[in-house]
């Protein structure tokens, strides 16, 4: 008998069918952020990282431009198990000397990215407008600038990035997630907190009014709690996102970075799934704030995966990447962030929800968490290699990245 085998028996004692645990995440999507690759810097040659974000470190290898970009995620993508999507920004557009500015974006700018998407078999392309790191961004605001000319610009980089996102709808025929994030806010006390929300509300309303197809485009906006020079007030706030999503039909992401450290979005997914039929995450860790450190298998992501398989929300939470380090081998990290989601979902997928909820509402307590302690002993592992196998990976995959990183990343 394999440990597989041995496993299969013993989750078959707790009513789990392993078999279908493997068949429903190889069905679950996840997208992958291209901006790993290269800390966030982009392809249009617009400014350097701003917008109160920031990687750390300088690892050797970063990609420099398109063809070594693609290189790494291809490297990096055969080393995921499970359904990919590409998580593009509009600063990653193939300009070829164009003289474009981002409010003027065309599909075409991105048909190279669909052609690689094509080639690499993904599951679809997810979009986001970029608004930092540009000339434009004024004062650190956007969408709630009192500059007219400055909303003006970001609103029809939204309007532009839309027809984007239908565009990659229609090549890969599906949905393409439109996240909306800002660094809008002030690093002191501000004097108005209303106003510049309310110019945020304007042109958001301004964007969806554009005429766009929801069935192509599904818009989401990403709210924060602060960011790097813009502590004391954020416009783009949970309250005001979420309340913006609630009356205008579209979506909120929730980024786990992005919150107090003591609140949790794996609480935050069954709230908002009472409401919204659709929601999207970033996928991150933060050490202490809204550090993007690598994705590992802590405690956090397998509660938020918990939520999801117990919610029965696999097809209405779109599982997306964000984080950033530039301390380690770029391709590891993308690589180790992926595998930990696979493997948050697969351990929930491995759970006896329904019995471990009628406990609690049997109000047997005792027995509930005796029975949660116990079940973390499981065989997971063995799950997870027969997996691995069943997609065509190996478990480990540290030599071939520093394989790639002698071949490839260390003669750039
Ligand atoms: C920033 C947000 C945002 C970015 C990416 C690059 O705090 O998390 O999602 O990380 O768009
Ligand atoms: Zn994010």
């Amino acid at each position: 008998m394999t440990a597989y085998d041995l496993a299969k028996e013993q989750f078959a004692l707790e009513g789990i069918d392993t078999e279908e645990a493997m068949k429903k995440l190889a069905e679950v999507p996840v997208s992958v952020h291209c901006w790993q690759g290269d800390d966030v810097i982009g392809l249009d040659g617009a400014g350097s990282l701003s917008g109160g974000i920031q990687t750390t470190g300088n690892y050797p290898g970063r990609a420099r431009n398109f063809e070594e970009l693609k290189k790494d995620i291809a490297k990096a993508f055969s080393l995921m198990p499970g359904k990919l999507r590409l998580n593009l920004h509009a600063s990653y557009a193939i300009l070829n000397g164009e003289n474009v500015d981002r409010n003027a974006y065309r599909p075409e700018h991105f048909a190279p990215w669909v052609k690689f998407a094509k080639e690499l078999k993904l599951d679809g392309i997810d979009f986001n407008p970029t608004m930092f790191s540009h000339p434009m961004v004024k004062g650190g605001l956007t969408l709630s600038s009192p500059d007219e000319e400055v909303r003006k610009f970001w609103v029809d980089h939204c309007i532009a990035c839309l027809k984007i996102a239908e565009y990659f709808a229609d090549e890969m025929g599906s949905p393409c997630l439109v996240n909306i994030w800002i660094p809008d806010g002030l690093k002191d006390v501000p004097a108005d907190r209303l106003t510049p929300r309310l110019r945020l509300k304007d042109s958001l309303d301004k964007i969806l009014a554009c005429g766009y197809n929801r069935d192509k485009a599904v818009v989401a906006v990403e709210s924060k709690v602060f960011g790097i020079g813009v502590e004391s007030y954020t416009v783009g706030s949970n309250e005001f996102y979420q309340n913006y999503a609630a009356k205008n039909g579209i979506c909120c992401l929730l980024d786990n970075g992005h919150y107090h450290p003591l609140e949790y979005v794996s609480d935050k997914i069954p709230a908002l799934l009472a409401f919204y039929d659709k929601l999207a995450l970033h996928v991150t860790r933060g050490v202490r704030w809204d550090s993007d450190h690598v994705v590992i298998l802590d405690d956090e992501i397998k509660e938020i995966a918990k939520e999801i398989v117990r919610c029965n929300a696999l097809d209405k939470v779109m599982i997306g990447l964000d984080y950033f380090d530039a301390s380690i081998n770029r391709l590891s990290a993308w690589v180790t962030g992926e595998r930990s989601m696979q493997k948050a979902l697969l351990q929930a997928l491995l759970m006896p929800h329904a019995k471990l909820a009628k406990l609690q509402d049997e109000g047997s307590f005792t027995c509930l968490m005796a029975e949660s302690e116990r079940l973390k002993d499981l065989p997971y592992g063995a799950v997870w290699a027969e997996y691995l196998k069943r997609q065509g990976k190996e478990e480990r995959y540290y030599e071939q990245i520093s394989k790639y990183e002698k071949e490839e990343l260390s003669k750039r």
